[in-house]
């Protein structure tokens, strides 16, 4: 039914997205640039450069965070979305550091939208000082002034990229956003007052270059599909950290569930017919926020030196933790999954036994799914299920036969609990480290 959908809707390419069920860093770089493979079309369409997307191709690493990760794929057209905030110099320090690996980024092979918010200046300074004067505590953004941006688009203040083509709308633009942030802001933080013209001039250089760029990623995904390609939606951050369904206000400030694909791309909801849920075999989280399943002691510190559990963004240590069924089982309602990723499942190697939580304990009651009133996570107990653990490193396998028969166990646990198929299972940071299942 979904396929037939999809079909109607699109002429004969495929629109997948790719997502993060967790709280991010669940390897969907990793995915997204394994299935580009038959892709004619990447597209980012939430978050910007707090994102970090790890690819590693006969073991060279590239991290990316505005770029899609379609990018070492040369037959693929990357798009960035309206839904996404950009930071041009970012993005163009990005194209530079692609370019000196050969990777040659040009306007055939990058399309942003006009409609993509820009991140300022002004936008990180913001979001640093808010951070610091924060009264219920630190939210750890990375940042890099997402929420400022995404509050300034919302207050339909902010500058896009369409922008970049008229100079003297630009800094009328920039003066306008300015107003508010140049009296209020510069009293209640310790953050100077900025220059329009000042602002305009140090943004020229960047805009100019991505001018060429600049396009309608909206009619680009509507011909792939047409034209019978198959276009990835891909997802940055997780399930948990979305701006409304996730563990608020310990969250990022966009939409991160599958159906944000549709509207931060500017398509159908009708041409996403498949959904691969991201799913790391445990959970790690980067920033404050509640952890049910945290582990403190030498587990959780064997899983994050194990796992290389560093951000990939600001280089924080990340938050381990026993994988977590309740929160995932939430994703799983929010985003409708048609198949799992599985990755970092040789992180788990040599381990005696492993736990799954499979329910929370709440006032007196065991939950499922996530109490839903803000902050109760802080408070559920985990409710446990343990399963034999295996000694094997099974980083090299390849047929999922071959995987002991505790990893296989596990495996089915978790597509038991969720009733979604685990289709693909990653077993090391390369591409070549990964399991499809028929
Ligand atoms: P922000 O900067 O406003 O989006 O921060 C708000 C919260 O969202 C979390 N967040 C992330 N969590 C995991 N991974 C992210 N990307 C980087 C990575 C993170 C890094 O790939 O490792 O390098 O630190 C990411 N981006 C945002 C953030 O920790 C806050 O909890
Ligand atoms: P993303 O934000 O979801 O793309 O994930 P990140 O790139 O931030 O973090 C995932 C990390 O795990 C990266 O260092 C990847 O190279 C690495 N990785 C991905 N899949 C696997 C896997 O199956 N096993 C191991 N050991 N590492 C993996
Ligand atoms: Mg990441």
């Amino acid at each position: 039914m979904a396929e037939q959908r999809n079909q109607q809707a699109s002429g004969t390419g495929r629109g997948i997205v790719i997502h993060g069920a967790q709280w991010g860093d669940e390897g969907k770089g990793k995915i997204v640039d394994l299935l580009t493979e038959s892709a004619k079309a990447v597209v980012r369409f939430q978050g910007g450069n707090n994102a970090g997307h790890t690819l590693v191709v006969g073991g060279e690493k590239t991290i990316v965070h505005l770029m899609p990760s379609g990018i070492l794929h040369s037959g693929t057209v990357c798009l960035i979305g309206n839904g996404v905030v950009l930071d041009p110099e970012v993005l163009c320090r990005e194209m530079d550091t692609l370019g000196e690996k050969g990777v040659k980024v040009t306007p055939e092979r990058l399309v942003i939208s006009k409609k993509t918010q820009i991140i300022m200046p002004y936008h990180r300074l913001i979001d640093g000082a808010r951070e610091t004067l924060r009264a219920g505590g630190k939210i750890g953004t990375t940042g890099r002034g997402i929420g400022p941006c995404y509050e300034d688009k919302m207050a339909r203040i902010g500058i896009r990229a369409g922008d970049f083509a008229d100079p003297e709308l630009l800094l009328k633009k920039i003066t306008h956003a300015l107003i508010e942030k140049n009296t209020l802001f510069t009293k209640l933080y310790d953050m100077p007052a900025l220059d329009p013209g000042v602002v305009a001039e140090g943004l020229a250089p960047v805009a100019k270059r991505l001018l060429p760029y600049l396009g309608d990623v909206s009619s680009v995904i509507q011909k792939t599909l047409a034209g019978g390609g198959d276009v990835l939606f891909e997802g940055a951050q997780g399930t948990h950290l979305d701006i409304d369904h996730g563990t608020y206000p310990f969250v990022t400030s966009s939409n991160t569930v599958a159906g944000q694909a549709a509207a931060g791309s500017g398509c159908s909801t009708a041409v996403l017919g498949r959904v691969v849920a991201v799913v790391k075999a445990y959970t790690t989280r980067v920033g404050s926020g509640p952890f049910p399943t945290e582990l403190f002691g030498t587990i959780g510190d064997y899983l994050q030196e194990k796992g290389g559990e560093y951000g990939a963004t600001t280089g924080r240590k990340r938050r381990c933790g026993w994988l977590d069924l309740v929160l995932l089982r939430e994703s799983a309602r929010l985003s409708g999954p048609t198949e799992i990723a599985l990755t970092k499942l040789d992180v788990l190697s040599g381990l005696y036994e492993v736990k799954l939580c499979i329910g929370y304990r709440y006032k007196g009651q065991i939950h499922e799914y996530p109490p839903q009133e803000e902050g109760a996570l802080e408070h559920v107990e985990p409710i446990y299920e343990t399963m034999p653990g295996w000694e094997e490193d099974i980083s090299g396998i390849t047929a999922y036969e071959d995987l002991p028969l505790a990893a296989r166990e596990y495996v089915s646990r978790i597509e038991q609990s969720l009733k979604t198929t685990c289709s693909i299972i990653s077993v090391g940071p390369d591409r070549r480290q990964t399991m499809i299942r028929g």
